[in-house]
């Protein structure tokens, strides 16, 4: 390219400071329209399209572009001119040299209108796709705001291990790896290891890293490996703190989205987003149980509820509350994990909650037991073994604060944002029982 060339990039929504000028444009050639004398292509990057005009009587450019297909990636240089009849920002940039850099296949392998199953088959073209760009812009901007509100509230961030010895949660749902001459397994939760820096001093931390889970599900909200944020809050009085401070946290970091992409979001996925007033509504397992058979569904069991059942709970607390979100606290001790604090009154009952976001649960969270005696006879009671848990139960020996935490799955809450159908749709790579590629 010659010295007289700019060397910069310059980007497509900067392009109204720079008519009359010269500029370097990076992006894909979106579309190709061959006039007998002219050449159209749109050019789109992340910040938008314009359109770029050849002219044929340059024969060395014409040449150029001729091998151009759909979806190439090319780097252009050329001359912005006013053009208010170019439905594209009223501008278009005359080329002078361009230089394709990537060459696509004649024959793109999806369209639009292909299905996600393809999509995912294929995510280096839909992931160009503008709705799917905007997720992990969104994306991007949660996990900054959650960042700097932890950072405000002085938590520190941990790094767990994702190879453990034994399961952190449920041995039924847990992927076996061989690990030299033994066996290994993927963290199903950083769990273990967030209440470990509790009793380690760290006070309160954070995590945002994949967690595994083998469960043989096939539904528009199960992964086999998701991104898990991971929160633990030492020296807390009750589960009611930890609530309130994922309350705030939330309402945070959907007015950060709104604010910076709020626009944008109703656009492409004509959903306008309302940071969350606080607090959230919230009802005990018990009193939600009574709700749901007064509306004639009878949950299957008696301490948990299932999908269908949280779905049809949450849109009748909606009409009665206005809220999309719905703590549902106090669960029996029978349907969750053994290291839930009991209710001093009550150790049926767990100082346990879910939190539902239109239907969907988002977080599992509970204060936790830190007492080793207890946390020992709790284990017990389950039928678990002491042995696979000994290095767990070593965290509470030598003096552990009280503390709680949680755990929200990313996508779903990306799901509810931008109120998507699957979690595929927000997930860089679906991995489910049936996909383990690309
Ligand atoms: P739980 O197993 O409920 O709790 O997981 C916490 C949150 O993670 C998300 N999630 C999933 N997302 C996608 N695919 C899956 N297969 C999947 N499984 C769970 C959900 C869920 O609410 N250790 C506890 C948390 C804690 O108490 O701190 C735990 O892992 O949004």
């Amino acid at each position: 390219m010659s010295d007289s060339l700019p060397s910069a990039r310059t980007l497509v929504s900067d392009l109204p400071l720079h008519i009359g000028q010269r500029v370097r444009l990076y992006g894909f050639a979106e579309t190709i329209r061959d006039q007998k004398r002219m050449r159209f292509v749109v050019l789109r990057d992340p910040t938008g399209k314009v359109q770029i005009t050849q002219s044929k009587d340059d024969s060395a450019l014409t040449a150029a572009l001729d091998a151009l297909t759909p979806e190439s990636a090319m780097i252009v240089t050329g001359t912005v001119v006013a053009a208010p009849a170019v439905k594209l920002g009223g501008l278009e940039v005359t080329l002078e040299a361009v230089e394709i850099c990537g060459l696509a296949d004649a024959q793109l392998p999806i369209a639009r209108d292909s299905g996600l199953d393809k999509w995912i088959d294929h995510r280096q073209v839909s992931l160009r796709y503008p709705e799917q760009q905007l997720v992990f812009a969104v994306q991007t901007t949660l996990e900054e705001a959650m960042r700097a509100f932890w950072k405000q509230h002085g938590f520190r961030e941990i790094h767990s291990p994702k190879l453990m010895g034994t399961f952190s949660e449920s041995g039924s749902e847990v992927f076996a790896v061989k690990y030299f001459d033994t066996t290994a397994f993927l963290a199903q939760s950083p769990q273990f290891y967030k209440q470990m820096a509790i009793a380690g001093g760290m006070e309160k931390v954070f995590e945002v890293g994949p967690a595994f889970r083998a469960e043989p599900s096939f539904t528009s909200r199960h992964e086999t490996e998701f991104t898990s944020i991971d929160m633990e809050i030492g020296w807390i009085e009750d589960h009611y703190e930890l609530m309130d401070f994922e309350e705030r946290l939330l309402a945070h970091a959907i007015g950060t989205v709104a604010e910076v992409h709020g626009p944008e979001i109703e656009a492409l996925f004509g959903m306008t987003i309302t940071p969350p007033t606080l607090p959230f509504p919230k009802v005990a397992f018990a009193e939600a149980r009574k709700i749901l058979v007064s509306l004639g569904h009878v949950p299957a069991r008696r301490d948990d509820f299932d999908a269908e059942g949280e779905r049809i709970l949450s849109e009748h607390m909606a009409a009665e509350t206005g809220h999309e979100f719905l703590f549902i606290t106090d669960y029996p001790a029978s349907s969750r994990a053994f290291y839930h604090m009991r209710r001093k009154e009550r150790p049926d009952l767990t100082r346990g909650f879910d939190l539902l976001w239109r239907g969907l649960e988002i977080t599992t969270g509970a204060q936790r037991e830190h007492r080793h005696d207890r946390l020992v006879a709790q284990a017990l009671e389950r039928g678990l073994g002491l042995e696979s848990l000994s290095d767990y139960l070593e965290f509470f020996r030598f003096g552990c604060p009280p503390h709680g935490g949680m755990g929200l799955g990313l996508g779903r809450i990306l799901m509810r944002l931008l109120n998507v159908a699957s979690i595929r749709e927000v997930t860089l790579l679906s991995r489910t029982p049936k996909r383990l590629r690309p």
